[in-house]
């Protein structure tokens, strides 16, 4: 019964548990926010100037908060 149910899961790809269910952005090495090269995969377009301006902290990365304001406020598509 789970097995089944797991391998139905896995073939429409419910398996897959992104960080955060809101953001397209995969945190490659877990480290809890995302740094440059991480967003980049999902948006190709992002530059340094727009990845400093979602810093707002300048920690360096984009924590999930800082990705969902940045949403908000329109700087990038979700
Ligand atoms: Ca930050």
């Amino acid at each position: 019964m789970m097995n089944s149910m797991t391998r139905i899961a896995a073939i429409l790809g419910l398996t897959a548990t992104p960080l955060l269910a809101e953001t397209m952005v995969e945190d490659t090495d877990s480290s809890g926010s995302f740094s440059m090269e991480e967003l980049t995969v999902s948006y190709p377009e992002l530059t340094e100037a727009l990845f400093m301006e979602m810093d707002v902290d300048a920690s360096g990365e984009v924590s999930p908060e800082e990705l969902t304001a940045a949403m908000d406020a329109g700087l990038i598509e979700e």
